[in-house]
């Protein structure tokens, strides 16, 4: 009987806005990868560019939850970690990873805090400190730009980016613990933007990059890491995975421009999927490495 890959995804539940586990199910799913939720809160919509949404805190929930899932036999193939809603929250995450994660679980921390510079209105000056800490259990991160500026205390630039200030920042990242580093947002010329890819193993950098979309739209870095997990599920490379990642997550940035909906809803990445299927089965016949990448 063929393995099935467990995936662990620790997000809050945003009713409206597909970002966090609403992006997560049906994209890892779609990957052929079981996902086990652990809410980490209930929103009724995500909160960039929403007034007056609810906020049900679940931090108290998550070591029952773990408890439980103690006594039950699950082996978990990954460990995926997104938006966390205080300093209380990431102590509680980082006990979960602990207790769960053995030697081949791919631990992949998403450090969600901000955009275009700015602190979601949500978090304290102190959280970026405590995702830091998180970050260095990590096998994998995916931060964006202003949450590399949080994470290495250094002011937010909005781009161009060089590749060689990109991989000194690659390099600084991994040094926080994590020896694989996918960096979003990452762009040198107007028009095209998308990833740089870091492995400390190798250190090298490799950059994954798709047309450029003007505008600026919820939940695609969730879209993002969503897809990049998943492909990493199917045992793709990392650099492999980080390109069917961008040109997904473009596609659906693409297909929401187009049909001009409003932003703050997500995008359409469901119209995406039978591409995003047809892309990691064409990658898993060049797959050249574990799910955890060594
Ligand atoms: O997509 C990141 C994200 C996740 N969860 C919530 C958010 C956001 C971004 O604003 O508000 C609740």
């Amino acid at each position: 009987m063929e393995h099935q890959t467990r995936v662990m995804a620790v997000n809050d539940l945003s009713c409206i806005g597909k970002c966090s586990l609403t992006v997560a199910l049906p994209v890892i799913s779609a990957a052929g990868a079981e996902v086990d939720a652990v809410p980490t809160a209930v929103l009724s919509t995500q909160t960039g560019g929403f007034r007056g949404y609810t906020f049900r805190d679940l931090t108290e929930d998550i070591p029952a939850i773990a408890k439980h899932w103690k006594t039950l036999p699950l082996r978990f193939d990954a460990i995926y970690t997104g938006y966390l809603g205080s300093a209380r929250q990431l102590a509680i995450v980082s006990d979960l990873i602990g207790s769960f994660r053995n030697r081949d679980t791919l631990v992949c921390v998403d450090p969600v805090m901000g955009d275009a510079g700015k602190l979601y209105e949500s978090f304290r000056p102190e959280f970026p400190q405590g995702m830091a800490k998180l970050c260095a259990q990590a096998d994998l991160i995916l931060p964006n730009p202003t949450e590399v500026s949080f994470l290495l205390g250094r002011e937010y630039r909005p781009g161009p980016y060089s590749r060689q200030e990109t991989e000194d920042t690659l390099r600084r990242l991994s040094a926080l613990g994590p020896k694989r580093v996918v960096l979003t947002g990452f762009w040198e010329e107007p028009g095209r933007i998308g990833c740089a890819v870091y492995d400390a193993e190798t250190d090298s950098a490799e950059y994954a990059l798709n047309r450029r979309v003007e505008g600026f739209y919820h939940g695609t870095g969730d879209v993002l890491a969503s897809a990049l997990i998943g492909a990493l599920m199917n045992g793709i490379s990392l650099a492999g995975a980080a390109q069917i990642a961008v040109d997904f997550t473009a596609d659906s940035v693409r297909r929401t421009h187009d049909a001009g909906t409003d932003p703050r809803l997500g995008v359409n990445f469901e119209m995406g999927l039978p591409g995003y299927m047809k892309a990691l089965d064409a990658g898993r016949g060049t797959r050249r490495t574990g799910t955890k990448g060594d």
